[in-house]
């Protein structure tokens, strides 16, 4: 599905969303948000949720029990909150090794009936909690078919060794097909311990392979383009191929209204049953609703712990600079698989459910994929990155005079810290093949001058300043909109940053729909930003 394509759909709706979109897309964005371990104090409990169409739905979700004794991670993000109940629950960060325990109580309507928490991969202990609350009568925990659950109103404790790093899922082991399709999910991230290189992280850096780019860099160090860095660890895994410059966190699901409705008539029913008294029925499943994160685009865009998201605080925003590495941690969640297409490069796979793949040599060797295919309680860590490489262009215009850089190939062929480039170079991660490469044989704007490529006429484009489909990147990039026609370069209208947008969505088309209705749902986009404009993720 290209952004082109969307922009033929005519109306009110679709010129609205793409206008929010690209009001909203550029300014907010997003890193790992989380809570921060080893101990966590959570409840279960009902809510409303909000979806794009204005829906207001009952929800169930993990929330925090008080104020979140770890607190929050990545340090410094404004607003940063856990309520009651959220959709997803909170992203707990743990470190490798930690002995994690979870207190969880439920605080679902008595008709909800038990509940518990899951945390697939690892070994769990669970027992009823030391203290139990106030409004905890009888007998606190049962035995459930998969673990033990907290009855209403009282509290269990879960207890783990977080022995393998990477992205793990966690959610209700009860009634699995209401209280998972209620909301009841949420995401472990575990920090690798990096000791199995001596010495920590300096010499983790000196066993990279001695070519590589300079993207690798340890925590809080001064990287090209500028802003904070916003990483959870200098490496997804404990090993030298798997560093990373930014990350991102996409729990994929789905909802069905319908179940959400019937759920919340009987939300009252009165109820003495440990199993609860609500007779919901969850097949045929007929989902409307198709989530990042919780929730639908253009939602997805809004920054994390958006005041009118309240229940909603995590985003999808994925930002990134030409030739970082980018750690995409992706959960399947809910009942369906959802095939995350990431446009503008394959994904190579470092890890499925947190277990490192690689070769008997100990190399990488994960699949280079198209979509990942996220099957539900499958969790999938991969390493996105976007260069000009193959374009057969040169992107900053460097051919017309308009602007000229330095362009030096490092061992790969890429302008870098390897091969001189500053810190502040503008076309940092240039492919220098193409450095000086005309993209037309006569200057931008007139079509079919014989070039690599066609450019339209900006009088028959849809949409016409919201048009995305300049071949030009940079902030710079109005000043190369020269000759007859000149087609306004991507990003000059709705933002300054002269970026270049791919979407990233669900493969299984139906689902980039908001309750049927185009765009929407499933989706995100990703913004590949030149490196002369600094990503702030820290809001
Ligand atoms: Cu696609």
């Amino acid at each position: 599905m290209s952004v082109v394509k969307a922009h033929r759909m005519s109306g009110r709706l679709e010129r609205g969303v793409l206008a929010l979109l690209l009001s909203t897309a550029f300014a907010a964005h997003a890193a790992v948000p989380g809570i921060s371990g080893p101990s966590f104090t959570l409840q279960a409990a009902a809510g409303y949720t909000a979806q794009p169409d204005g829906t207001s739905i009952y929800t169930w979700g993990y929330g925090c029990d008080g104020a979140p004794g770890g607190g929050f991670l990545p340090a410094g993000v404004p607003n940063a909150q856990c309520g009651a109940m959220q959709l997803p629950g909170p992203t707990l960060i743990v470190n490798q090794g930690d002995v994690v325990s979870v207190t969880l109580t439920n605080n679902m309507p008595a008709a909800a009936g038990s509940t518990s928490m899951l945390f697939p991969g690892f070994t769990v202990s669970a027992a009823a909690a030391a203290v139990q609350p106030a409004g905890c009568t009888g007998t606190a925990t049962s035995t459930g078919v998969l673990t033990t659950e907290a009855n209403h109103g009282c509290a269990v404790t879960y207890t783990f060794e977080a022995g393998t790093p990477g992205t793990h899922a966690y959610y209700s082991g009860t009634q699995g097909d209401l209280q998972v399709e209620m909301g009841l999910y949420g995401a472990v991230i575990v920090l690798p311990n990096l000791s199995g290189v001596p010495a920590g992280y300096a010499n983790y850096k000196a066993a990279l392979p001695a070519n590589l780019p300079d993207t690798c860099r340890a925590l809080n160090t001064a990287r090209p383009g500028g802003g904070s860095d916003q990483r959870l660890a200098a490496a997804a895994y404990d090993h030298p191929s798997a560093c990373y410059d930014r990350e991102y966190l996409f729990q994929l699901s789905e909802m069905d209204l319908e179940i959400h409705r019937e759920a919340e008539k009987q939300k009252d029913l009165p109820c003495g049953e440990v199993t609860g008294c609500m007779e919901v029925t969850t097949e045929p499943y007929h989902p409307s609703y198709f989530l990042v994160n919780g929730r639908s685009f253009p939602d997805v865009a809004e920054p994390n712990y958006a005041v009118n998201y309240r229940t909603q605080p995590y985003n999808g925003n994925p930002h990134a600079h030409p030739g970082e590495l980018v750690l995409v941690r992706v959960i399947g969640t809910g009942r369906w698989q959802h095939p995350l297409h990431e446009h503008g490069n394959h994904l190579r796979i470092l890890a499925v459910d947190g277990n490192l793949i690689t070769s008997a040599s100990g190399k990488l060797a994960g699949p280079l994929v198209f979509t990942t295919t996220s099957t539900p309680g499958m969790t999938m860590d991969g390493i996105y990155q976007w260069t000009a490489k193959g374009l057969n262009w040169d992107v900053y215009a460097h051919a017309d005079g308009i602007t000229s850089d330095a362009c030096v190939p490092d061992a790969n062929g890429y302008y870098t810290t390897g091969s001189g480039a500053p810190l502040n170079a503008p076309n940092y991660y240039e492919w220098c093949d193409d450095h000086e490469k005309a993209l037309e044989t006569r200057p931008f704007g007139q079509v079919g001058s014989g070039g690599p490529m066609t450019l339209p006429d900006p009088t028959i484009v849809a949409m016409g300043a919201y048009y995305g489909g300049s071949p030009y990147f940079g902030s710079d990039a109005t000043a190369r909109a020269v000759g007859s026609t000149p087609v306004p370069p991507s990003g000059t209208v709705g933002n300054t940053t002269g970026s270049y947008a791919f979407m990233w969505h669900s493969h299984n088309e139906r689902e980039i729909t908001t309750n049927n209705a185009f765009p929407g749902g499933l989706m995100m986009m990703l913004l590949v930003d030149p490196w002369d404009t600094t990503i702030n993720e820290a809001n």
